[in-house]
């Protein structure tokens, strides 16, 4: 298995159990190859051996690339948005969404909302109902190509789309409200059905919501995500899209400060992320 992390001194590639340091890489570059993956193989048969990545700092795998976000794509996000959006009478286009041919998609963030693993997401100060979203978050390159995995997190702001839809930008947009990592996990084919998305939230020293879904749950393909996103839209530097969360905690919870977010996606590893 391959694995593409950005630290605070470049690129790492893990290639099964060895780390190769490609300090020079810029992740533009891998997302503008129509096959990434060789050029990666190719790059590593010269690069320096790491024995581990452990002294590094890792940070978020992207560097000018913009988020996109599918949404509504399981049937509990359906659920609970329309649950959100029952008192200003939103409900019926969730329903719609889930239902219809056209994915809902939007923008999430761009690189300088994004964090990685270990730095902090944020609540917005005018929002008093607030989540983590889990999601695979796929990797593509500049031909609309689906070429890796990573984890993702679509925080967001249930109060503010729930009192109407048309605020999902301000539900969903902010400074940090984004984070993916640890590492782009490079694929050819798309993860298995079986694959568990795990989410737990700790505060303090006892866990405040704990809940998993699998990838059989997800209504569409990364293709058929990928393909929508790429209908009419370039992306010169490659993009990241998030698929859409399956686990939504019920209606009395709301994330605060200080509460510990991990989400886990084997085989790509865990994201973990502290609210300021
Ligand atoms: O419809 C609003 C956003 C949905 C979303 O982010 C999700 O289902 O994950
Ligand atoms: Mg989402």
């Amino acid at each position: 298995m391959m694995r593409l992390f950005r630290t605070t001194e470049g690129a790492v590639v893990q290639d099964d159990d060895t780390y190769y340091d490609l300090p020079d890489l810029a992740l533009k570059d891998v997302f503008g190859q129509c096959e990434p993956r060789p050029m990666l193989e190719d790059r590593i048969t010269t690069a320096p051996r790491l024995r581990t990545i452990s002294g590094r700092t890792v940070i978020a795998p992207l560097d000018l690339q913009e988020v996109w976000a599918a949404g509504v794509t399981y049937y509990r996000s359906r659920d609970a948005r329309m649950e959100e959006a029952k008192p200003a009478g939103g409900e019926d286009f969730y329903a719609r969404v889930y239902e219809a041919e056209r994915p809902e998609l939007f923008m999430k963030a761009t690189p300088h909302r994004v964090v990685g693993p270990g730095q902090g997401v944020r609540i917005r100060k005018d929002s008093h109902w607030n989540v983590p979203e889990p999601e695979l978050t796929l990797a593509i390159n500049t031909a609309g190509r689906v070429f890796g995995v990573t984890v993702g997190n679509d925080m967001s702001s249930r109060d503010i789309e729930g009192e109407n839809p048309l605020y999902l930008p301000q539900a969903k947009v902010y400074d940090q409200c984004c984070a993916l990592g640890p590492c782009i996990l490079l694929t050819d084919d798309p993860l298995p059905t079986s694959t568990e998305i795990s989410l737990k939230i700790y505060r303090g020293a006892q866990i405040a919501f704990d809940g998993a879904t699998t990838l059989s749950q997800l209504r569409r393909t990364p293709d058929e995500l990928a393909g929508w996103l790429f209908r009419e839209n370039s992306f010169p530097n490659g993009c990241f899209l998030m698929t859409g969360t399956g686990i939504v905690p019920t209606s009395s919870f709301t994330l605060k400060k200080g509460d510990r977010i991990q989400i886990t996606i084997e085989p790509i590893g865990s994201l973990t992320n502290v609210v300021l």
